[in-house]
């Protein structure tokens, strides 16, 4: 993906020694902005290998509306567990404002329903908007959400994601959150019988931690390889009732993995 390795060029040489929350210390980019062609493949790294089961399992979980690492830990997904209570528990986060956003007179939206409903219904809305920025739940999460607004638009057909993340970090988590919104369009365009087109990344702070900075050197020696396709069991006709084993990646042919230690 020449697109995040760009991203990482453009960090390295235009970008600002920043102190953060966890302590560890950045290199920061403000404002940047990628686009991903769902045309020319699953938009997943090949200059490190990711993994994907990861990736599948933690986006199920959001799309269940949970927010307790249980399920993820059921299914051998770790990568919540520094952030859970001794419960396992997150607090509000993606899965409760996507599925069950409280409302003013106690009722709950269920915005994955309705934003289906409305792409559907509707598909010419500049209104086609999920949002996990819950300002008066902010301070009930483990942690305030990172990607927190998407918007959709169709065209001929074609469905189009755009993304805001206020936080990236980009050698660990930004390859998660590409692949999985990437997934999330695929999902909803195959249910609502639309074609998958466009991923669009924007992102506020864009960062490299400091103890990410050689392993990010190795993988800008690594030359891109074809993307994979991501098949999805066609017989999948709502977008809740996909499982693990209805996701196929084709052809993924990365370079190694590389470790890195994630900043809390
Ligand atoms: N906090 C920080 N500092 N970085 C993040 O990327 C991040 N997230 C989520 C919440 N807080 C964050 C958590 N997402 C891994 C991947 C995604 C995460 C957290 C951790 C991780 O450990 N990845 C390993 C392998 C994991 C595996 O094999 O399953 C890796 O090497 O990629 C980003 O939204």
């Amino acid at each position: 993906m020449k697109q995040y390795l760009n991203l990482l060029k453009n960090v390295l040489k235009k970008g600002i020694k920043r102190k953060d929350r966890t302590g560890v210390g950045t290199i920061s980019l403000f404002g940047y902005q990628m686009r991903f062609d769902l045309e020319e493949g699953f938009p997943i790294l090949t200059t490190k290998k990711l993994n994907i089961r990861s990736i599948i399992y933690e986006l199920l979980w959001f799309l269940k509306g949970e927010t307790n690492i249980q399920f993820l830990i059921n299914h051998q997904v770790n990568i919540w567990n520094k952030w859970a209570d001794n419960n396992g528990e997150l607090g509000p986060i993606y899965g409760f404002q996507w599925r069950k956003w409280p409302t003013y007179d106690g009722h709950f939206i269920d915005q994955i329903v309705n934003i289906i409903k409305e792409i559907k219904f509707n598909p010419n809305s500049r209104r086609l908007i999920v949002s996990s920025w819950n300002v008066g739940m902010i301070q009930n999460m483990a942690l305030p959400p990172c990607h927190l607004l998407f918007q959709f638009y169709v065209h001929q057909k074609k469905l189009s994601l755009l993304l805001y993340q206020r936080s990236a970090d980009i050698f660990i988590g930004l390859p998660f959150n590409i692949a999985s919104y990437a997934l999330l369009l695929i999902m909803l365009a195959k249910v609502l019988n639309l074609k998958e087109k466009e991923l669009i990344h924007t992102i506020g702070d864009a960062h490299i931690y400091n103890n990410h900075i050689q392993q990010v050197k190795l993988q800008m020696q690594r030359t891109p390889r074809p993307l994979p396709k991501m098949i999805l069991n066609p017989s999948v006709k709502n977008i809740f009732q996909f499982c693990f084993e209805d996701f196929e990646l084709k052809n993924y042919n990365p370079f190694p993995h590389i470790k890195g230690d994630v900043a809390i």
